[in-house]
């Protein structure tokens, strides 16, 4: 086992992998930018150092220093948490050069998996279905030709791209060259490579992963699925496992090809397959992410398996510590994404200091967060602030946690996404389970123009009585059961 672990990365996901360390009695290293220099993770680790200014660019995403800090330390292994270098193959490859464990995939398959049309070719190679489509980039005249066959509407996406970036839908022929061309530049811009690539888009679907582990002697299994549909703008809002989709026989052969693809790869580590559901639940491969996602708790409280640990199991060169048929999902588990935007205007991100921090806990909750109070929350880094995850014997018990958890949760100084995860818990579409892809943004909507003005002024009045009554509530919005109701009479549609 490693001696000492460096967590190349900050805020919830940060001490959460330094947790695990810290159970497995590991030493911890911790890196730091100045806008982090009082933070959670910086305080949880054995050591810390800082490797830069406030943009990840000077800090977080620099290579160099986060290596030179390693050797250093005298760190034997490097966790690059999600987001920042987690999938860049080039960090990966330089930390193994530098003798240093790199607990993730290997370069090559960071690299492989990261062209989504060459892990379309490797899901058909194995018989998975794959999103009806090309299996190649290819030019924009051979494109214009392609969804003719394919049939409107269909979605242009970066092959460099991934989670939604740079991916456009064309709902008519008149559209494609228009749509071609502001896709390829945004994909240089984006990723520095303008290949794109053409599928059928998919409607009514749902959007469902499948957690892989594999270890360095071939073994593979999976921890079966995370419901993801409810996204707004391609951010994740609120996640849960299992998927009211999905029943024994659709998840063994989901699970059955996610493990495919992952060998074929040659996979190591933990990593998740993406894939649509259709009504009819077919399902279809969509891509695959190399590595710890941000969503992870729901499978680890529905399993019981710590992914964290297994990861750096994985990477110390030991066996996956259970097999597949020991994989049990018992109950129900949910995560609400805590944010800091304000869901009252188009989730606009919020900046400010935390002045009272008051977090959840009691039966089955489990908070991940950087917070703290007396945190400057600033807009160099991801709105993500905290992850609210529930555990319940069924879905009804854990949305009815959920409410309270949510009705515990009290984060003075700025505004946050938790209001919206009040009324999404309330909402009768999402207690029935009737929600695909669309349903944020379609079926959840705040009304352009002056009735917006309106409702925006109507939930500030809403927030000032709440605060008049309680003598607690500094911002807005509110977040007790009752304004609840306010809310839902704001024009907010489910
Ligand atoms: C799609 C799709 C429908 N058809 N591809 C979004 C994240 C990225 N990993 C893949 N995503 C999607 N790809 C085809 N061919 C639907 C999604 C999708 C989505 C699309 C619009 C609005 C919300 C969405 C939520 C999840 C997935």
């Amino acid at each position: 086992m490693f001696k000492k672990i460096l967590v190349a990365n900050r805020g919830e996901i940060a001490v959460r992998v330094l947790r695990a360390c810290r159970e497995l009695g590991v030493e911890t290293v911790a890196v730091y930018s100045d806008a982090d220099r009082n933070a959670l993770h910086v305080r949880y680790a054995d050591e810390a150092y800082n490797i830069g200014p406030a943009p990840a660019r000077e800090s977080y995403l620099r290579i160099d220093k986060i290596i030179e800090v390693a050797l250093r330390a005298k760190a034997d292994a490097i966790h690059p948490g999600y987001g920042f270098l987690a999938e860049n193959p080039q960090f990966a490859r330089a930390v193994t050069a530098a003798d240093i464990a790199f607990i993730g995939p290997p370069a090559s398959a960071i690299q492989a998996m990261g062209n989504k049309v060459q892990a379309r070719k490797l899901a058909l190679k194995v018989g998975a279905p794959v999103v009806p489509g090309v299996y190649d980039t290819l030019s924009d005249d051979a494109i214009v030709a392609a969804a003719d066959e394919i049939g409107y509407p269909v979605m242009i996406k970066a092959a460099a791209g991934g989670g939604g970036k740079g991916m456009r839908r064309v709902d008519v022929r008149e559209e494609l060259t228009n749509a071609l061309a502001r896709a390829h530049s945004e994909a240089l811009q984006a990723f520095g490579d303008d290949s794109v690539y053409i599928e059928k888009a998919m409607t009514g679907v749902r959007h469902v992963e499948f957690q892989i582990l594999a270890d360095t002697k071939g073994n593979v299994i999976h921890l079966g699925e995370r419901e993801c549909s409810l996204q707004r703008r391609h951010q994740k809002l609120v996640e849960e496992a299992p998927s009211v989709a999905l029943d024994e026989n659709l998840r063994a052969r989901m699970g059955a090809a996610a493990v495919n693809i992952a060998k074929v790869a040659n996979y190591v580590n933990a990593g998740t397959m993406e894939f649509l559901v259709d009504r009819d639940s077919n399902f279809y491969f969509l891509e695959m992410n190399t590595r710890l996602q941000v969503e992870h708790p729901v499978t680890e409280l529905v399993t019981g398996v710590d992914i964290v640990k297994e990861q750096i199991r994985i990477a110390s060169g030991r066996p996956l510590s259970l097999k597949q048929e020991n994989v049990v999902m018992r109950g129900w588990a949910i995560e609400c994404r805590i944010t800091a935007e304000d869901p009252f205007n188009n989730f606009l991100p919020s900046t400010g200091k935390i002045i009272k921090l008051s977090e959840p806990t009691g039966p089955g909750v489990r908070v991940e967060t950087g917070l703290y109070e007396g945190m400057e929350v600033s807009l160099f880094y991801d709105p993500l602030i905290a992850k609210l995850c529930v555990w319940g014997e069924t879905r009804a018990a854990a949305i009815v946690r959920m409410r309270r958890a949510l009705s515990e949760f009290h984060i003075m100084g700025i505004s946050s996404s938790i209001p919206f995860h009040q009324h999404m818990m309330e909402s009768t579409n999402f207690m029935g389970g009737h929600f695909d892809t669309r349903f944020v943004e379609e079926k959840v909507v705040m009304e352009q123009g002056a009735d917006e003005e309106k409702e925006r002024i109507a939930a500030i009045v809403a927030a000032l009585l709440t605060h008049e009554r309680r003598q607690t509530a500094l911002t807005i919005p509110p977040t007790n059961g009752s304004n609840v109701k306010s809310w839902r009479n704001q024009g907010w549609r489910s």
